[in-house]
């Protein structure tokens, strides 16, 4: 394919103009995204559906635990525009190899799983985990992303209406500064759009 056509093949299929492609990619390109949050919580799935790896993917269940730090540069699914991700272990131990990468991060990606958060001691290590990222980096831009949004209700998946009532992830999302926390199944592809929609949207 000639390089030229490129952008515009891929601005066509994300359904934006050449125009708004570019400037979505000058803005974008080159930022630095870091998932923290407790262990089994999402992350290294979150950064698989939010870039064109879907290595973990390929078999759904089949994402590993993460012991060491990843750094890589990755890009944004379907978009040819290139990220510096860090997705790190949500073990105790090893959060502040996690904040030290975060010192220069445009974003960092605070997830739970908002299932999980009814139980108090996952809630008291995801808030613990939030009060050290918020009091080190008070000013940068964080977004919370509760996942597993499937499987929290019993009977029923999760609504976005159920976060206004749970204080668990109010407080939480107040602590990292997002007013508007993610509510996903990651899952489901579908759903995980809304999420790139969203990151992307914070990245610029
Ligand atoms: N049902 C459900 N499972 C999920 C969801 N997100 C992640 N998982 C699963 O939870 C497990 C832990 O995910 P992983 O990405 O390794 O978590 P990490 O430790 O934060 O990197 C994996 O088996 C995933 O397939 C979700 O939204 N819903
Ligand atoms: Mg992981």
């Amino acid at each position: 394919m000639l390089p030229l056509l490129y952008p515009a093949i891929v601005a066509g299929a994300v359904g934006v103009s050449l125009a708004g492609y570019l400037a979505l990619k000058s803005k974008v390109a080159g930022k630095k995204v870091v998932l923290m949050g407790p262990s089994g919580a999402g992350k290294s799935t979150l950064q698989d559906r939010l870039t064109s790896d879907q290595l973990a993917l390929t078999e759904m269940g089949a994402v590993q635990e993460t012991f060491d730090l990843g750094v890589s540069k990755k890009s944004f699914k379907d978009l040819g525009i290139e990220v510096t991700f860090v997705d790190s272990s949500g073990r105790i131990s090893r959060v502040k190899e996690a904040l030290d990468a975060a010192a220069d991060a445009d974003l960092l990606i605070f997830v739970v799983d908002v299932r999980a958060l009814q139980r108090p001691r996952y809630q008291s290590l995801a808030r613990s985990q939030a009060v050290v990222v918020t009091n080190r980096y008070p000013e940068k831009r964080k977004m919370l992303v509760l996942s597993h949004a499937d499987q929290a209700l019993g009977d029923r998946p999760y609504q976005h209406e159920d976060l206004s009532a749970v204080p668990e992830h109010a407080e939480i999302a107040k602590l990292l500064g997002d007013e508007d926390p993610t509510l996903v199944n990651l899952l489901s592809e579908k759903s995980t759009e809304v999420v790139l929609r969203r990151v992307l949207g914070r990245l610029t």
